[in-house]
């Protein structure tokens, strides 16, 4: 049977994408067209998130174009839950007959819960989805949802219980399945940091630390990366054939093996591309890299996300980052000294914070003197050993759309929401608008970083200002919260697979031992 396929990006809008960095290209369902198109499959993308097609348009799109399958997942997996199953509900109430797919990092581990509680998704892709999507619409190709026991790492319903089947190995070679680029009709609609157009690949996939509250490694298992050549080479192919100017690399940790980074680097020097990059490194590997900082910056790195997290030693050992403000001071002026913008991650919530701790953080930040500064809310995801040892304290935010790090979700004891909000609208402004700043964002030598830097401190202006009137006027806190071991419980979002779902349920009730 002719199978056509339709990935559809969903509609989940946030400030970041809307007055921050740009719409960006959906790279999972694009990896995923890649794979699906090659086995044969007639395959097409609508972005409705890029388009901010609303749910009723959607589905007009579907009856236009009458898919037998179609497949959603967001990068924003948590946040974005929600919509995709709205999304997927208004599918299926105007075509019952569509199977639905659902992929990404929320479902793979909350598939159980999932396929129970909404009757719009008929199957969850768990794991990376390229050679499973393939395996999958085979077999619906060649005998339907019969088929469905024979394809490994999905999950679906069969009668009133939900299956999963065993899951595969990580994908060893990934070269082996390509980017569906052909499937963007609309290159403008992908921008990032005002540079014209951008895309977003990844070299490597996973990463061997294992900072408390991540969960990128159980889903990616182990790490593994592309062969250098190949990706430079389509690097330059998207710059020439697509007129791409920036680029994301999607990798948790690019620089996990320095031979094979610095390989990279290299490659993309040698092709002369006009193209300009963003990644996110740890700050021990930028220090671990200074002797080869040069070829950072002529490789065409432009900014640098660094996973600072916390200024408190003692939090960087909790949360097993494997880092010292030492190191993290040291990466931003290495990155600095080298025309490289660094942009300090720093999360609030890891511990039970004060305005004195503000005040601190404020002062060592300003010392390590990071470009830009990102301040997130410490988000307890229910796969992660930090939501294990968050199982105590009170979800203030019930809200799954507002599970984006731009939102409180967890109650602090010495902070209200609202003071806590303050603190880190305060943080932000004290960082970006500190005097040393001023001079590089007027005179700075450079033509390419003082434009950069008038750009950013423009957007970054514009969230901060689109934060504060949508937390005046939409955000609403939980009158009662709950326990978060409570709130996953009654969500039935605790982790499944591999022995998490007991390990989190002893955790749940040893600490509702201790509560008690
Ligand atoms: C690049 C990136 C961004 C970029 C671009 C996002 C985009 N539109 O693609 C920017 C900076 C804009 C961004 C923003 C946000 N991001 Co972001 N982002 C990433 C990053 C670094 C890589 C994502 C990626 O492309 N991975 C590579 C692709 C191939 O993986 P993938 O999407 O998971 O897809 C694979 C599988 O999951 C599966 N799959 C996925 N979907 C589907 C669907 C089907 C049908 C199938 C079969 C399979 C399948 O198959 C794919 C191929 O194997 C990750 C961190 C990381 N390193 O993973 C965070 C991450 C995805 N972001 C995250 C979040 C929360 C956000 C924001 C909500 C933050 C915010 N408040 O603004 C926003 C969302 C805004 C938006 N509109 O996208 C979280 C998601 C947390 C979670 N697990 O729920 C992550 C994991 C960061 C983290 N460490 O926690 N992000
Ligand atoms: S936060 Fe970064 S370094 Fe830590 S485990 Fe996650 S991907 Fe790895």
């Amino acid at each position: 049977m002719v199978m056509k396929v339709l990935l559809v990006n969903p509609p989940y809008q946030t400030l970041t994408s809307n007055l921050g960095v740009g719409h960006q290209v959906p790279l999972g369902l694009l990896m995923v067209g890649g794979a699906v198109i090659d086995a044969g499959f007639e395959t097409e993308l609508l972005d409705a998130e890029a388009l901010h097609l609303s749910d009723d348009e959607i589905v007009e799109h579907v009856a236009r174009r009458r898919p037998d399958v179609v497949m959603t997942g967001h990068a924003g997996s948590t946040p974005a839950h929600p919509i995709c199953v709205r999304m997927l509900g208004q599918i299926r109430r105007a075509f019952p007959g569509i199977t639905t797919v659902y992929g990404g990092v929320f479902p793979t581990y909350h598939a159980r819960a999932i396929l129970r509680d909404e009757p719009a998704v008929d199957i969850i892709v768990r794991g990376e989805g390229e050679a499973t999507a393939v395996e999958l619409v085979g077999a619906l190709a060649a005998g339907g949802h019969a088929m469905l026991p024979m394809v490994r790492s999905i999950a679906f319903r069969q009668g009133d219980q939900v299956v999963q089947t065993p899951e595969r190995e990580p994908i060893g070679d990934l070269d082996r399945f390509r980017t569906a680029w052909e499937l963007i009709d609309d290159w403008d609609l992908y921008r990032c940091f005002g540079l014209g157009r951008a895309a977003i690949v990844q070299f490597s996939r996973g990463c061997p630390h294992r900072c408390t509250y991540c969960g990128q490694q159980g889903f990616w298992k182990r790490w593994r990366h592309r062969d250098p050549v190949h990706l430079a080479d389509e690097i330059a192919r998207l710059h020439r054939e697509h007129g791409v100017r920036f680029i994301t690399l999607a990798d948790e940790n690019p620089t996990t093996s320095k031979a094979e980074w610095r390989r990279l680097l290299e490659e993309i020097i040698a092709r002369r591309v006009d193209v300009h990059f963003f990644a996110t490194i740890r700050a021990t590997d930028i220090v671990r890299d200074a002797d080869m900082l040069d070829l950072y910056k002529r490789a065409g790195i432009l900014y640098l996300l660094l996973g600072i997290d916390t200024t408190d030693p003692e939090i960087q050992v909790r949360i097993n980052k494997r880092s010292t403000p030492a190191a993290d001071g040291r990466a931003c002026r290495l990155l600095r000294q080298h025309g490289i913008r660094s942009i300090a991650g720093h999360i609030v919530g890891l511990g039970e914070e004060t305005w004195a701790d503000f005040r601190r953080a404020r002062r060592v930040l300003s010392a390590y003197d990071a470009d830009l500064l990102n301040v997130m809310y410490a988000t307890p995801h229910s796969w992660t050993r930090f939501a294990e040892e968050s199982a105590g304290r009170a979800v203030v935010q019930e809200d799954q759309r507002k599970w984006d790090y731009r939102h409180q979700v967890l109650g602090e004891r010495r902070l209200s929401p609202r003071a806590l909000f303050a603190a880190v609208k305060w943080l932000e402004l004290a960082h970006h608008l500190h005097p040393r700043r001023l001079p590089r964002l007027l005179w700075h030598r450079d033509r390419v970083l003082r434009r950069q830097f008038r750009w950013t401190q423009l957007h970054i202006g514009l969230v901060w200002i689109g934060e504060i009137v949508e937390f005046v006027l939409k955000t609403k806190f939980a009158r009662r919260p709950r326990a978060l071991r409570e709130w996953l419980v009654k969500h039935r979002v605790w982790c499944e697979g591999e022995g998490r779902e007991e390990r989190v349920q002893v955790t749940v009730s040893r600490t509702a031992a201790r509560v008690r």
